[in-house]
């Protein structure tokens, strides 16, 4: 029934607590600090929160790494805060969900500590544990960040499989004891009443069991093995079995974070029918300013491009599945530094791409910092980046002979410390984020930028934001319609459509800097004629886009 569905009306806020609110002064965001800003999302207008991972951890990916699924990380505070937190937040009306880190655990988690032992141990099997091949690793694949995705192991002589660090070994899905414990752990947490998983690289879970190499291009350090480990050969079994084990017995909502699966793939895994997830965060639009070999190797975004992708996604998952929608999470730059203009028109890009993504169809995602146009950040030195990704790869293409100023311009554009800057609250010390010394350098920004200044200002993004929240309750059609993208080759313009009955919302946006007159015969009249729902500039437009202007319009 459609109350089952209330993630289709949903809003959700993404936190990522070490870098939210510092409540003691350690430096480090923590639980206390989060339940004090509750107030604040309320305001927003968000019905959810996203919790980015607050488990015990030894951070070397920033809780990503799982020591313990069921204890809190001691810097976040304890199981009770987490207990008052979720309560607050239902006192409040909105709505929780928590990562689940399910494709490894942290080295330091109790199950491989015993893997490691011997290859007797009852725990084994746990994870991928293999023999050399003539003395090298098991396969040619590269982790996620840089280097073999296989580290040796002197005890018994063999290798793990970490796709991600080497702090970060991959359970092993196949093995049905594994899968159990880590029903029992959710449910766990579902017991709680919390109201749902974001589940890290869950289509990553099913690895072909050969383990094959990958392709390996001229030149290059390792081979990719993605076609082998992502959306593998039991992965829709495995998503079924987690469903129906769990997720269907509890009134919640998933999404499944999934690198690497098309528009088809998603349908198969949120066609309602299937019982798998109920939508899943798609990395195609994320990869458009990327050029060959990856995301630190950068190209500029084509409009067309992102125009054509978003559309496909739009109308391929209409009626047959959910789309998730979102410009920014904790792995991802500054949307207003990346696709808008972080300085003359950052308010007004900052607007512009909201509603440009919140007039979607599907389920709106808003990272913090974004709601107030945070941006991207440009550290001189290394030592001021923390993000375990960042630093890696920079020793890696150092070694490949890449000079320190190339290798560090592609962290100002991609880095994924751009987004894991302390949270801008206002414009004293440390932006208002702690007493003591952050734990990364706050942005220089934030006397200009920050959420004080936006909530005194009532045309501030923030206010935009909420307004947009708004709109999503109270008409149907943004939930419900179809799309059509018009104006499909435009360089400049993004223009759509949405379908609903007799009802009709023309979304126009400019994604440059320039003036741009619509030349196309129906847009134009519909932007002289409709009634305007929503823009971004005081007075209002015309059939000449001012720079990043963007107009809503309804057919009255
Ligand atoms: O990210 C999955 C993922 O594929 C990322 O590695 C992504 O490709 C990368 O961040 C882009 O630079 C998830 C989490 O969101 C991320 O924070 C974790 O580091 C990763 O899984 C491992 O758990
Ligand atoms: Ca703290």
């Amino acid at each position: 029934s459609v109350n089952d569905e209330w993630w289709k009306k949903s809003v959700v806020y993404q936190i990522y607590p070490r870098s939210f609110m510092d409540s003691n002064g350690d430096g480090i965001g923590d639980i206390k600090g989060i339940i004090g800003k509750l107030d604040y999302l309320k305001l927003l207008g968000v019905d959810v929160i996203w919790l980015s991972p607050v488990y015990d951890s030894p951070n070397d990916d920033n809780g990503y790494d799982i020591r313990n699924y069921q204890a809190i990380m001691n810097e976040f505070g304890t199981m009770a805060d987490f207990d008052q937190m979720l309560t607050e937040a239902h006192n409040r009306g909105m709505k929780l969900v928590m990562d689940l880190v399910v494709n490894h655990t942290s080295d330091e988690h109790a199950w491989f500590v015993e893997s490691k032992k011997s290859k007797d141990n009852p725990y084994r099997d746990f994870y991928f544990w293999r023999e050399g091949k003539d003395g090298k690793e098991p396969n040619n694949w590269g982790s996620v960040f840089a280097g073999s995705a296989w580290q040796y192991d002197e005890t018994t002589d063999e290798y793990y499989l970490h796709l991600f660090s080497k702090k970060q070994p991959d359970l092993n899905w196949e093995n049905p004891e594994l899968r159990e414990k880590v029903y029992n752990m959710m449910k766990f947490w579902l017991d709680k009443g919390i109201d749902g998983f974001r589940m890290d690289v869950i289509n990553m879970i099913s690895k072909n069991p050969e383990l094959p190499d990958g392709d390996q291009g001229e030149g290059q350090p390792y081979g990719d093995g993605g076609r082998y480990f992502m959306n593998g050969p039991r992965i829709h079994e495995f998503l079924q079995e987690i469903n129906q084990e769990v997720l269907s017995r509890y009134p919640i909502m998933t999404v499944g974070e999934m690198p690497g699966a098309s528009p088809e793939d998603a349908v198969l895994y949120t066609d309602p029918e299937r019982k798998e997830v109920n939508m899943i965060f798609t990395f195609e639009h994320m990869d458009l300013d990327s050029a060959p070999g990856g995301k630190w190797n950068l190209k500029p975004l084509d409009l067309v491009d992102l125009k054509e992708n978003l559309a496909k996604w739009q109308t391929a998952l209409h009626n047959k599945g959910w789309n998730s929608l979102y410009w920014n999470n904790h792995d991802q730059p500054r949307i207003v530094s990346r696709f808008g203009d972080d300085g003359k028109y950052r308010v007004e890009s900052a607007k512009m791409l909201a509603a440009c993504l919140h007039f979607m169809q599907g389920t709106p995602y808003i990272y913090q910092g974004e709601e107030i146009g945070m941006t991207n950040v440009k550290f001189a030195s290394l030592d001021d980046y923390r993000d375990i990704e960042t630093i890696n790869m920079y020793h890696e293409r150092k070694e490949l002979g890449y000079s320190h100023e190339e290798i560090m311009a592609s962290i100002y554009v991609k880095g994924r410390d751009n987004a894991r800057t302390p949270m801008q609250w206002d414009s004293t010390k440390n932006a208002g984020f702690s007493a003591g010394t952050p734990w990364i350098k706050v942005n220089p920004r934030y006397k200009e930028i920050n959420a004080k200044a936006a909530l005194e200002d009532s045309q501030s993004i923030f206010y935009f934001y909420q307004k947009l929240i708004q709109l999503r309750k109270e008409l149907n059609i943004i939930t419900e319609g179809d799309f059509e993208l018009l104006l499909r080759d435009h360089p400049q313009l993004f223009v759509y459509e949405r379908k609903l009955n007799d009802e009709r919302l023309l979304v126009v946006c400019n994604f440059s800097g320039e003036e741009v007159t619509v030349d196309d015969e129906a847009v134009s009249t519909k932007l002289k004629n409709d009634e305007v729902l929503l823009g971004n500039y005081e007075t209002e437009g015309t059939d000449v886009l001012r720079p990043y202007e963007v107009i809503v319009l309804k057919n009255n």
